[in-house]
């Protein structure tokens, strides 16, 4: 009984991350002759928007999402294409609204980490999200469908 919740918490979680790492092992030992059957990804035919998530203080960001680093470019209009935000960090003067314009024919959406704000699904090419923002800060941003799709948007007085 002296294992407190916070430690067994951890050590369930380098546990995890220790499995993943053996079946990465795993797979590099086989070499070439493992089958690649189990490789087939069940299809996302209901996506489950995330009404009910509720970040822990303590984790900020998932871990697939990475926050992206290229300096940001003035402007308040972002397209959405090939998967990517373009400009994927960009600086305004606060009261400015930001539309994303979505010029693939894939849904994307705009979701934000600090108010967890979502657009609606943003379909059929064209679809548009506008957002205003009223306080300066750094504003990290991912497409909840690809989390590997990522923006922020610097505000400034
Ligand atoms: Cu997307």
């Amino acid at each position: 009984m002296r294992i407190s919740p916070l430690t067994g918490r951890a050590v369930a979680l380098v546990g995890g991350l220790t499995t993943v790492g053996l079946a990465t092992a795993g797979l590099a030992a086989c070499g070439g002759g493992g089958s690649p059957s189990a490789a087939a990804p069940s299809s996302p035919t209901t996506l489950q928007a995330p009404t009910t998530l509720h970040a822990p203080t303590t984790m900020h960001m998932p871990a697939n999402v990475a926050a992206p680093t290229t300096a940001p470019v003035r402007t308040h209009s972002v397209t959405i294409r090939n998967f990517a935000f373009s400009p994927a960090v960009i600086s305004i003067r606060v009261g400015t609204t930001v539309t994303w314009t979505n010029r693939d024919d894939e849904a994307h959406t705009v979701f934000f980490l600090y108010d967890h704000s979502n657009s609606p699904v943003l379909v059929n090419n064209h679809n548009v999200y506008r957002k205003t923002f009223g306080a300066p800060g750094r504003f990290a941003y991912h497409c909840s469908i690809h989390p590997f799709m990522v923006g922020a948007v610097v505000v400034t007085r």
